[in-house]
């Protein structure tokens, strides 16, 4: 151990010397046992246990969550397995629904909205309505008695190392609890510990909100095994028959002392120290089979983490965990504010000056992403993998027009790239039962996804017809297909796995979109569609189109990158050119829809016109300043209120227009006004697309790499006056660390590959110098729009800049 951490201490020091770094090596009582604690700044920490589920803090390892309460007398672990589901497989699909589509198309064009609606509502909606809700697990239970006035209470989450530590004293005896996820080992381990001899003694136990349960314990195992109940639709009473069956064990080791089965329970008396080591499984395979053996699949993890001691274990998590982790670091000035407890500082944060709140949080997403996304995982969904309700809100699956997307939008700018996986693998199911559902409901070919999915990865519209039948769900995601090209340059990932999905996608679309016969441009339109999730179903909402604009372009790009396909190319171009465009309206502002309707006070959350600002990049500062003029406008009139990733939202929109002072009230309000006690973002209650949102827009406005940029500082705060991020990704796999203060601005630009690089700095930079490797000067060329260019190899290089 204490190897591992003179090395971990190395690397740590390595890469930063940054303001609040402060590293102590704590030891318990036996040398064994040393308990690394990392930076100050990366802690969450707090003084009470938790006494909500949303003041307990999460753990992941992308399949198995873990939400861990700290209470001193009988604590409490929440678990998710992230396959534990609702429903079975199941073709959501209505049967003869394509033959509705002109004559819901044709009420539409006339203005029949009320009648095309009803229309819908009867014939093209999935069957049933809804879809399957994601369940809870189960809960551990430590149950340690009477123990006494506790003093010197403490609990944890520090992000350096993925570990939740409690540590508490009663009476002379100082107790230390640690949990931590592990990916490469697939158990969650609890290591329970005390300064004394002997002091440690617990009852364990495993329980299930589920009714149709059995447990057992034998030796030191306890053995839970679940089904989830059919699931009752409760607008509608239909009863749907549920297949997911589950495993838990957990295994107790206890150091000295005596483990004895007791009513299904394990009691560990006398103990040194004990570790539990928990796993979880179900019969799910995939979308269409659940015959996998949840027992065979406890046991294999089981046995082969039991093998393992604990200290290995944890070097293995922590080996895994910090080689995604540690790729990017974030340090905002410091101030007084930064060593409360995490709940004070967020409940203060309106009020006090605490950027460095701003760097917790965005390395929480990153966090957060981590744990509940990893290859074989399924992707996070509306709440990443923690849940506790058998009824959670939007069934805690996946939406698709905005929350799935902006789960993911951080991952590729914050190195991360690996942690999309589980989207993409999802993504290719989704075209299997979308091209179901492009058959059947629309007659056409290609794939379609509309605005949710789930487990069984339902693809037809939900809900109600004048928000669920939005087809756009698959050609939002392609666009992470795309990002994942952009950022890696993986030209295989693009051959074998993004252009497939992205050429089905655009199949549809091809077929799908109709000119409109009232257009004197003869414009292509999409539709019945909506703009989420406002206004009801209609022809031609302004998102379709220009997320169909990126789609035709990324796809047409990517075949002529790889070769392939040029018919079917310029046919993309063609029709792309003929899809109606931007419109400004009467108030200056980007229409939403094809008719000049908006109003200006309407301050509904989703922003979806705005698409082409971000995540889109049709409309920037400079290439289309007047769409970029509108789109502001509306922007202006939405207002700064909203949910969580509303406001997530806005703070990317803030930051493509380069305010950074409005980005940064957005930002301050989504942490102020819309963060719980453990950090989650709040919907309400709880929904994690506005943590994942916010660490986008915090990289927003440090980096930006879209419209063939690099764009260093494009918006920042007056808040940030100094500051230094690391290891940040930028299209065209470049690595970027950024430096600043008040006069400099000193920047490390990594490329991989060779290629010319398009820099943008801060409109307040006077002076820039590149260096190559070598410190040799970079010859530069001003553009005419005041970037700088120059062709690099791979390497580092470094652009220093004054500013003012
Ligand atoms: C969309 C949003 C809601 C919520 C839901 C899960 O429908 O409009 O606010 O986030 O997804």
């Amino acid at each position: 151990m204490r190897w591992m951490i003179g090395r971990l201490l190395a690397r740590k020091l390595l890469p930063l010397t940054a303001v609040g770094v402060v590293l102590t090596v704590v030891s318990s009582r036996d040398s064994g046992r040393q308990v690394l604690r990392a930076e100050e700044s990366l802690r969450l920490w707090y003084e009470r246990p938790a006494d909500k589920w949303t003041e307990a803090l999460p753990l992941g390892n992308g399949r198995l969550g873990a939400m861990v309460f700290g209470k001193t007398d009988r604590e409490r672990i929440q678990i998710n397995e992230d396959t534990v589901w609702a429903g079975s497989p199941h073709d959501y699909s209505h049967p003869g629904a394509a033959k509705y589509l002109p004559e819901i198309r044709r009420l539409l064009l006339e203005g029949k909205q009320q009648e095309a609606t009803a229309l819908a509502a009867e014939y093209f909606m999935s069957i049933p309505l809804r879809q399957m809700p994601y369940q809870p697990c189960c809960d551990l239970e430590l149950d340690f008695g009477e123990t006494g006035p506790v003093n010197s209470y403490r609990r944890e989450l520090d992000l350096s190392s993925a570990v939740a530590l409690t540590t508490y004293r009663v009476g002379d005896v100082t107790f230390t609890r640690s949990v931590f996820a592990s990916f490469p080992d697939q158990v969650i381990v609890v290591r329970i510990t005390a300064d004394k001899p002997s002091a440690v003694a617990f009852a364990a136990s495993l329980t299930t909100p589920h009714s149709q349960r059995e447990v057992h314990a034998v030796d030191n195992q306890i053995v839970l095994r679940g089904k989830v109940a059919d699931y009752v639709i409760r607008s509608t009473g239909e009863r749907l028959p549920s297949a997911i069956r589950f495993e838990v064990r957990a295994l107790v080791l206890a150091e000295g002392g005596l483990v004895t089965p007791e009513d299904g329970a394990l009691r560990v008396q006398g103990a040194d120290a004990a570790t539990i080591l928990l796993t979880a499984a179900t019969n799910y395979r995939n979308f269409r089979d659940v015959s996998g053996d949840p027992s065979a699949r406890c046991t294999a993890v089981i046995q082969n983490a039991a093998a393992l001691s604990y200290e290995k274990l944890l070097a293995r998590h922590l080996e895994d965990y910090r080689a995604l982790f540690d790729r990017v670091h974030l340090s905002l000035p410091e101030t007084p504010a930064a060593s409360q407890p995490t709940d004070r500082r967020l409940r203060d944060f309106g009020k006090q000056n605490d950027p460095q709140l701003v760097a917790l949080y965005f390395q929480f997403g990153r966090y957060l992403l981590i744990a509940s996304s990893r290859p074989g995982s399924q992707p996070a969904n509306l709440q990443g993998i923690w849940n506790e309700s058998l009824n959670p809100p939007w069934e805690s699956k996946y939406t698709t027009n905005i929350n799935v997307e902006m789960n993911y939008w951080p991952a590729e700018v914050c190195h991360l790239s690996e942690c999309t996986e589980p989207l993409f693998a999802a993504m290719e199911e989704l075209a299997i039962s979308g091209a179901r559902t492009a058959e059947v409901h629309y007659g056409m070919p290609g794939w379609v996804l509309h605005h949710n999915f789930d487990l069984w990865r339902g693809t037809a519209p939900i809900n109600a017809a004048n928000h669920g039948i939005w087809p756009m769900g698959g050609a939002w995601l392609c666009q992470h297909l795309w990002w994942h090209y952009e950022f890696t340059l993986d030209r295989e990932f693009l051959a074998r796995r993004a252009y497939p999905l992205m050429k089905g996608a655009c199949e549809f679309f091809l077929n799908y979109l109709i000119e409109d016969p009232r257009s004197e441009h003869h414009w292509l339109i999409s539709g019945p569609s909506n703009s989420p999730e406002q206004g009801g179903l209609v022809m031609g909402p302004t998102m379709d189109h220009q997320i169909l604009r990126y789609l035709f372009l990324t796809t047409a790009k990517a075949a002529e990158i790889l070769g392939v396909d040029p018919d079917f190319r310029n046919k993309l171009l063609e029709m792309r050119a003929r899809i109606a465009p931007n419109q400004i309206g009467k108030y200056g502002q980007l229409q939403e829809w094809l008719e000049d309707k908006d109003d200006p006070n309407n301050k509904h959350r989703h922003l979806s016109h705005l698409w082409a600002v971000f995540p889109g990049e049709e409309i920037t500062p400079r290439g289309t300043p007047e769409l970029c003029r509108a789109a502001r406008r509306s922007l202006e009139f939405r207002g700064d209120g909203g949910t969580g990733w509303s406001k997530a939202w806005k703070v990317c929109l803030w930051a493509r227009f380069e305010d950074g002072n409005r980005a940064y009230k957005l930002l301050r309000e989504l942490i102020a006004e819309n963060t719980l006690p453990n950090m989650f973002d709040t919907c309400p209650p709880f929904q994690i697309d506005g943590n994942f949102g916010g660490t986008m827009g915090i990289a927003e406005m440090l980096l930006q790499s879209h419209s063939g940029e690099i764009s260093l500082l494009p918006a920042l705060p007056d808040a940030w006056p100094s500051g230094k991020v690391e290891g940040l990704r930028a299209r065209g796999k470049v690595g970027v660390s950024i430096q600043w203060e008040e006069h400099t601005i000193l920047a490390e630009l990594k490329p991989e590959v060779s290629q010319w690089i398009r820099l943008r700095l801060p409109r307040s930079v006077s002076r820039v110098e590149v260096r190559d490797n070598f410190g040799a000067p970079v010859q530069t060329t001003r553009t005419e729009d005041g970037a700088y260019l120059f062709s690099v190899q791979p390497g580092s290089y470094t652009v220093r800049a004054s500013r003012g």
